[in-house]
């Protein structure tokens, strides 16, 4: 009855409305104020490289894998991992609010190792959430929450994206030290000395492997000594796991950080992606984890993530979630991704030497070693903004102005001319 008069009171709304007030032209749309948001750094380079007409063009600034024709690729393990589901006719119904178990289950094991202690004792709290962004996000809505007036200390560089992350859920947060520009490696001397200095309860973002832009990892006794410091000054380590296979091509290998600080009985928290290692950056997989001292904070923080979770999507997407835990539950799937996951992580080693055997060739004055000694997807070429804007708009290397360069989107017979260009604008700019 109530619903009934309320749609009568709603559908004569207009008419009534229209006798009432008289009808005037907008002069301008409500929202004239609303000012014009620069185009996103990395994703505006892609928009930017579309609409470039250069048949030279050449698109090195979002992290997304090519093969040596520059396609996109989709992993073989996904197509076999496609057909079995799609054979299995599943339906369509919403997820859970932490998405689907079997994909739960898979991404704690690829992360901590399957049959970790952890698991078993049920310390382990897992939402699948919008890959890693999405993930991260919700760890910010959980720190805005319940870490309340934490500050959360981002690398100095870092993935743009992060100071969005966290400057959106008004979480403070700060830089601490990491790139030294002169020996282009990491200033482990600087990050310390400002993570001893921020005060306890703080956070602090690790990149899990491949630290996005520079390349630069920390080695095993320095990310001993990083979780030493993170427990002696009661800092709650936030992984941001997104490049798992593409540092050695060796998923566990790419695993050791914050397995090594659980080991050390550090609680953790970590944002996983898929869009990378298998491919998947479309379908929004990933999860955000937090690794606890017992089950009984697992599941309080469970029930936490998920009324976060709720508010902002609701529960996350199953198609690409059951294709992760299609190929990580399966053993044969599994072995034969680790396979592919060496190849995509192979092919841009390789052109990481061909750039630099090119650039000592055409500019043998300067050191280019730092390309070789850099891991992952990126190269931080040290080029300047005038030198990027130069191998834009001259050479239609599509790139971010930090100097980034995605490897994962050069091929052997572009090389040579990617060389050419830096040269150019490295000697005239
Ligand atoms: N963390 C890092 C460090 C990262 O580089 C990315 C993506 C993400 C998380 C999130 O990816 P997702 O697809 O939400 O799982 N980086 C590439 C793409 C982007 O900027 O969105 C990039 O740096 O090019």
């Amino acid at each position: 009855m109530q619903l009934q008069a309320r749609m009568q009171v709603r559908s004569a709304g207009p008419r009534r409305a229209a006798a009432a007030v008289p009808v005037r032209a907008m002069a301008g749309s409500r929202f004239a104020d609303v000012a014009q948001a620069p185009p996103d750094p990395i994703l505006g380079v892609s928009e930017a490289f579309r609409a470039s007409t250069d048949p030279n063009k050449l698109n090195l600034g979002v992290g997304a894998y090519r093969d040596e024709q520059l396609k996109p690729v989709v992993l073989s393990v996904v197509k076999k991992a496609e057909s079995k589901i799609f054979s299995r006719n599943e339906n369509k119904e919403y997820l859970t609010i932490e998405g689907l178990d079997a994909f739960r289950k898979a991404t704690v094991d690829l992360l901590l190792g399957a049959g970790h202690p952890a698991i078993k004792e049920g310390r382990v709290a897992v939402v699948q959430s919008l890959s890693g962004t999405g993930s991260l996000r919700v760890g910010a809505a959980f720190i805005a929450r319940f870490m309340k007036g934490a500050t959360v200390y981002l690398s100095n560089p870092t993935w743009g994206n992060h100071r969005n992350i966290f400057g959106d859920e008004g979480v403070e947060w700060k830089y601490y030290r990491y790139f030294d520009a002169d020996t282009v490696g990491l200033d482990f001397k600087g990050m310390t000395e400002d993570l001893q200095a921020a005060p306890p309860g703080s956070v602090v973002v690790l990149h899990g492997c491949a630290h996005n832009p520079t390349g630069i990892d920390p080695t095993k006794e320095q990310w001993a000594a990083i979780a030493d410091l993170c427990k002696e000054r009661n800092l709650m380590p936030f992984f941001d796991v997104a490049y798992q296979g593409f540092a050695t091509g060796d998923l566990d290998k790419d695993a050791y950080a914050p397995r090594l600080f659980v080991e050390r009985g550090l609680e953790i928290m970590v944002a996983q992606s898929y869009s990378k290692n298998l491919g998947l950056y479309g379908e929004r997989v990933g999860a955000l984890v937090m690794v606890l001292s017992d089950k009984e904070a697992a599941s309080r923080c469970l029930s936490q993530l998920k009324r976060l979770a709720r508010a902002l999507y609701s529960n996350p997407p199953t198609h690409g979630a059951r294709i992760a835990a299609e190929v990580v539950n399966d053993k044969e799937l599994f072995e034969e991704w680790k396979g592919e996951m060496r190849g995509m992580a192979g092919r841009i080693e390789r052109v990481r030497g061909e750039l630099q055997r090119s650039l000592e060739s055409k500019y043998p004055a300067k050191d280019w070693s730092f390309i070789t000694k850099q891991i992952g997807m990126f190269s931080f070429t040290g080029l300047t903004p005038a030198q990027v804007d130069n191998m834009t708009n001259k050479h239609a290397i599509f790139m971010t102005r930090d100097g980034r360069i995605s490897l994962a989107g050069l091929n052997s017979a572009k090389v040579e001319y990617l060389a050419d260009a830096i040269v150019d604008s490295v000697r005239n700019h």
